[in-house]
C-alpha cells in the first residue's frame, strides 16, 4: 500500500502492492537488501522504500539486454510496433494507478498527472509505434558519364543496449519519450529512473513484465546517481549509448564517464529560458502565457522561463497584472481551475530555491511577489513548497539572472530596442528554448531565427508536435530527439553501395 496512515495529504489511497520497489532485472523483480527511502514532498513522509540496484544487478542487466537485443534488432518492425502499442495499452488500463503513482512522487497536481504526464506517455509510445512502422530509407544513384553506375541505400542499425537515464520532474514522459524509439529502431533498453521518482517506472515494470516481454529487453534499475548505478550505467562496456535529460552537471559527469568507451550521448539538460513581451502583443495572453511558461509543474520543467524581457512602453502594465495573476495562483488542495502548484520534488530542491531567493534580494533585487516558503498550518508545512516568486531590478552578471533556479520563479527586465532584447536573451551559457509574445509577423519572424536556442515558440509555450525537433544548445545539451531525429539518435543510419557499373 501506498498510503501514508494518517496523512491528510496523501489524498490517493493505495496504487497496490508497492511498498517495497523492486528492480526489474531478465523479467523478475530483484532486492538487493539496501533501501532507499522514497519521501512524499507533500509533507515530508516515507511514501515507500526502493531497493537499490547493485552491481551484480548491472551485471544481469546488461548480459540479459546484450542477448534480447540480439534477437530483438532482426524482428519485424510489425512487431516492435505492437510491443510498443500494448505497453501503451498496458498503461491506458491501469491509468489511475500511473496518475496516483506520478502524483504521489512527485507532488504534482492530479489534474496534471491526469492531462499531461500520463497521456503524453501513451502518446509517445504510440507515436513511436506509428512513425517506425512508416520508415523509409534513403537512396542515391551515382552517376558516371551520365550512367548510374552505384546505388547506395541507407539502413538503420540499433545500437545494442541503450542506458536511459532520467530526472523526476516528467517522469513517466521522459522516460517514454526516450525508450520507445530505442525500442522500436530495435535496441534493448536499461533504465534508471530518478530515485525520487521510482513508483511509475516500477508499474512500467510490471506492464512490461504482464505483456510477456522477452527477458532482458526493458529493465528497471533504481538507484542514484554518483558512485552507483547511474554513474555505473554511463562508464559500462556493455552499454551501447546513453539518453540522459536531467542537470547539465550531471551531463558533463555521465560525458566523463562515458567517455572511455566512446558512447554515443543524447542530452537534454537545463535552461535559462528567456520569454519576449513585445509592446503589441495581446496582454492577456501574454501574461498567462508567462505565467504557464514560469509556473507549471512549479516551474520545475527543464523548458520554463525564467528571465522575461517586457518592452519598456507596458513594462508597468504588464509588471502589475502578472503580479496580480501570481497573487491567485492556486495550491492544488484550493480546487480551483487554471495553473495549480504543488511541492517542490525534495528538501533540498526547495532550499536551493529559497537560497535563491536570499541571493536575490543580496544581489539587489525588488521582491514583487512570493520570496519565502510557503505555509498552510498543516501537515504540508514539513513538506517542500515555495511561494510562486516573481522579482526585478537585477543585473544581467547577476547569478540569480544567470544559472538555473528550476522552481517557481522568474526575474523581469524591461528593454527599448529588439537588438537589446535578442542579445539579452543569447546572453546565456544555456540555449534550450524561448518565447515571444508579438501580433506584429515580422518581428516573431526575425527575432526567433536570432535566438540562441533550440527551440522558440511564438506566442504559446510548450505546444508540442512529437515529429518536431527537441533539444537545446550550449550547457542545455547535445543532439535533437523527436521524430525522425530520435531514429537517428537511436539507429543511425548506415550507407551500402552496390556497384552498378562493374568498373572497379
Ligand atoms: P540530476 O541531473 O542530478 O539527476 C537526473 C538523473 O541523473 C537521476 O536519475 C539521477 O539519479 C541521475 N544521476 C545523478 N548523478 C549522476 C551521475 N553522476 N551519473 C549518472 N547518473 C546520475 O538532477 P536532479 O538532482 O534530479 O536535479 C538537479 C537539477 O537538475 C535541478 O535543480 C535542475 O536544475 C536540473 N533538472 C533539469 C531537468 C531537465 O529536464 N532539464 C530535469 C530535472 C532536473
Ligand atoms: O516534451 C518533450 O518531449 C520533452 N522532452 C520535454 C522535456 C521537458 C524537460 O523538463
Amino acid at each position: 500500500m501506498l498510503q501514508r496512515s494518517g496523512a491528510s495529504h496523501d489524498p490517493y489511497g493505495s496504487i497496490g502492492d508497492l511498498d517495497d520497489l523492486l528492480s526489474f532485472v531478465e523479467s523478475e523483480f530483484v532486492e538487493s537488501g539496501v533501501w532507499l527511502d522514497n519521501i512524499n514532498p507533500r509533507n515530508g513522509a516515507r511514501i515507500n522504500r526502493v531497493a537499490e540496484a547493485g552491481d551484480t544487478h548491472l551485471d544481469r542487466a546488461v548480459r540479459s539486454a546484450n542477448l534480447a537485443a540480439a534477437a530483438w534488432g532482426r524482428v519485424s518492425v510489425s512487431q516492435r510496433s505492437d510491443f510498443l502499442l500494448a505497453i501503451a495499452a498496458g498503461i491506458e488500463s491501469r491509468f489511475d494507478e500511473f496518475v496516483k503513482a506520478e502524483s504521489l512522487d512527485t507532488g504534482k497536481p492530479i489534474s496534471q498527472a491526469k492531462s499531461l504526464d500520463i497521456p503524453r506517455a501513451i502518446s509517445n509510445l504510440r507515436f513511436f509505434a506509428a512513425l517506425i512502422q512508416g520508415e523509409t530509407s534513403d537512396s542515391f544513384v551515382t552517376t558516371a558519364n551520365n550512367t548510374p553506375s552505384a546505388l547506395n541505400y541507407t539502413i538503420r542499425k540499433p545500437h545494442g543496449v541503450v542506458g536511459v537515464i532520467c530526472p523526476w520532474n516528467l517522469p513517466l514522459l521522459l522516460l517514454t519519450w526516450k525508450i520507445a524509439p530505442a525500442l522500436a529502431t530495435g535496441n534493448a533498453v536499461i533504465i534508471k529512473p530518478s530515485e525520487h521518482t521510482p513508483t511509475s517506472a516500477t508499474l512500467l515494470a510490471q506492464v512490461v513484465a504482464d505483456i510477456g516481454a522477452p527477458a532482458g529487453l526493458v529493465s528497471v534499475l533504481h538507484g542514484t546517481g554518483p558512485m552507483s548505478v547511474g554513474q555505473k550505467i554511463a562508464a559500462h562496456k556493455g552499454i551501447d549509448a546513453v539518453t540522459f535529460t536531467g542537470s547539465s552537471a550531471t551531463g558533463a559527469k555521465i560525458m566523463e564517464a562515458a567517455s572511455r568507451s566512446v558512447k554515443p550521448l543524447s542530452f537534454e539538460l537545463g535552461g535559462k529560458n528567456s520569454a519576449i513581451v513585445f509592446s503589441d502583443a495581446d496582454l492577456d495572453d501574454a501574461v498567462h502565457g508567462v505565467i504557464r511558461s514560469v509556473f507549471s509543474n512549479s516551474g520545475q520543467i527543464c523548458l520554463c522561463t525564467e528571465r522575461v524581457y517586457v518592452a519598456q512602453d507596458i513594462f508597468d502594465s504588464f509588471l502589475s497584472r502578472l503580479t496580480k495573476a501570481v497573487q491567485g495562483l492556486s495550491f492544488e488542495e484550493s480546487g480551483k481551475e487554471g495553473i495549480t502548484l504543488g511541492p517542490l520534488i525534495s528538501s533540498n530542491q526547495r532550499d536551493k530555491v529559497l537560497s535563491f531567493f536570499d541571493l536575490a534580494i543580496e544581489e539587489g533585487a525588488d521582491l514583487l511577489v512570493g520570496g519565502k516558503a510557503k505555509l498552510f498550518g498543516d501537515d504540508r508545512d514539513t513538506g517542500f513548497y515555495v511561494q510562486p516568486s516573481v522579482f526585478t531590478g537585477l543585473p544581467r552578471d547577476s547569478r540569480f539572472v544567470r544559472e538555473e533556479i528550476f522552481g517557481p520563479v522568474c526575474h523581469i527586465e524591461k528593454f527599448a530596442l529588439e537588438k537589446e532584447v535578442i542579445a539579452a536573451s543569447n546572453d546565456s551559457s544555456f540555449g534550450l528554448a524561448a518565447s515571444i509574445w508579438t501580433n506584429d509577423l515580422r518581428v516573431a519572424h526575425r527575432v526567433a531565427p536570432q535566438l540562441s536556442v533550440g527551440m522558440v515558440w511564438i506566442n504559446d509555450w510548450f505546444r508540442r508536435d512529437l515529429r518536431a525537433p527537441f533539444g537545446g544548445t550550449k550547457l542545455s545539451g547535445i543532439g535533437r530527439e523527436g521524430g525522425h531525429h530520435s531514429l537517428d539518435f537511436y539507429a543511425p543510419p548506415s550507407n551500402i553501395c552496390l556497384s552498378i557499373s562493374g568498373d572497379l
